[in-house]
């Protein structure tokens, strides 16, 4: 990043905390309705962000309105998602300009470093991918029987160009000792109260070594927008959100696998091909949560809209998955009895959102149920039926949107 976008960034942030705590008690300029219970949600502006549905105020959690993803496969950043954990997130700017912030990156390796950004964006080639992030809990408040946790609607995911330099050549830099086993991966955020952990994830050594993952300081061709992590984030294309540690200051090699709060008893999921369980029941096994399963969505036409009969218009929306890339998305206009190919968009990578679009024309019926189902390249694809787990993550049903006809 030049420096001096760099600077400009960090004099935008200077303003951040108290607008941010300003916006947070300000009042919503309006409200959406979410199709679940205790579903109203306040759009609310934070800052470097347009109106997002508010979750909650401390930590912010913010939602993307379902409409940005028809706007275009990327999502700009103004409209991404935000989710933090700790009371005392974000991180204030001062922490995070580039006179203060420093990468650090110790444990069990032979040399310990401590990186600037810059020192980062000049001595290590830079890349960028293309990539999905989505919370593990994104459409969680779909759930029945509802299940506790951030009742996210579908906009608790994002698609994005990220730019950084591979985890693994930082890691080559430092050069891990032969015993190392797991990568933990801390930023600046820190709870308020003693009692609760700090949010540290943990990774193995094999996958921090993939050439795909990312320290990543832009996002879309600007700085990473100081609510998604300014001024570094991991980036780990593929797997839920939870492992894309923001305000990313301390890498800590280990021989040993963690065993902290965020690992374990938190983001674990049944130890069964879909991760699922009888709903009410408790797993036997779980595992840590790893990577997307397949989803897909019609963007163009909200639940409820209403359409000319005899008028053909194109249907519209995104398939994704944990990497694989999508193969196939297929389209019913009768509730699933028969299925029709869609046609797939430019595709940017196997981590990115892809476009699917279709013809439609509203025949004789006043009622149309719409669904679309995606299958990736290793023939995954989406259940029909809810699955249910009690963390309420990885929802990937097959979508319905029902529309009426005029
Ligand atoms: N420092 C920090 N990084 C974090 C978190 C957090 O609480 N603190 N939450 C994680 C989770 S669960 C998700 S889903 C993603 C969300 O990324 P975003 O806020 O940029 O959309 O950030 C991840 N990184
Ligand atoms: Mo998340």
């Amino acid at each position: 990043m030049p420096r001096r976008r760099f600077l400009q960034h960090g004099a935008l942030l200077a303003s951040g905390w108290s607008a941010l705590a300003a916006t947070a008690t300000a009042a919503a300029e309006s409200t959406i309705q979410m199709p679940f219970g205790n579903g109203e949600r306040p759009l609310v502006k934070y800052p470097q962000k347009r109106p997002l549905l508010r979750l909650t105020t401390r930590p912010p959690q913010l939602e993307t309105p379902f409409g940005v993803f028809n706007e275009g496969v990327l999502t700009p950043n103004d409209a991404f998602f935000v989710r933090y954990h700790l009371s005392g997130s974000p991180p204030k700017k001062e922490l995070l300009t580039p006179d203060t912030f420093r990468l650090t990156v110790k444990g069990a390796v032979k040399t310990p470093l401590t990186l600037s950004v810059p020192e980062l964006q000049s001595g290590f080639e830079s890349v960028e991918v293309v990539a999905v992030n989505q919370c593990s809990g994104n459409s969680r408040g779909f759930f029945e029987p509802r299940v506790p946790g951030g009742q996210s609607g579908n906009g608790a995911m994002g698609n994005a160009r990220w730019k950084g330099v591979r985890l693994k050549d930082v890691l080559a830099k430092a050069g891990l000792n032969a015993t190392a086993k797991q990568v933990l991966l801390n930023g600046l955020d820190r709870p308020l109260l003693p009692a609760t952990p700090d949010f540290v994830k943990a990774i193995d050594v094999e996958l921090a070594q993939e050439p795909d993952l990312l320290l990543a300081y832009e996002m879309n061709g600007e700085p990473l927008p100081w609510l998604n992590g300014f001024p570094l984030r991991l980036v780990v294309p593929g797997y839920y959100g939870t492992y894309w540690v923001k305000h990313l200051n301390e890498i800590t090699v280990m021989d040993d696998t963690f065993k902290g709060f965020w690992m374990d008893p938190a983001y674990r999921i049944p130890d069964d091909a879909c991760a699922a369980i009888e709903p009410g029941t408790k797993a036997k096994h779980t595992i840590p949560i790893t990577r997307f399963n397949v989803r897909s969505f019609l963007t163009s036409l909200a639940d409820g809209a209403t359409v000319r009969r005899g008028e053909r218009i194109t249907l519209r929306g995104i398939a994704f998955d944990g990497g694989y890339g999508i193969r196939e998305v297929v389209v019913s206009e009768d509730g699933g009895r028969t299925w029709r190919a869609a046609e797939l968009g430019t595709d940017l990578g196997k981590y990115s959102f892809r476009e699917w679009t279709l013809p439609f024309t509203p025949g004789s019926a006043n009622q149309y149920s719409l669904r679309v189902r995606a299958t990736n390249r290793l023939g995954q694809s989406q259940p029909l039926d809810p699955l249910w787990n009690p963390s309420g993550y990885m929802r990937n049903v097959v979508e319905t949107v029902r529309v009426n006809v005029a």
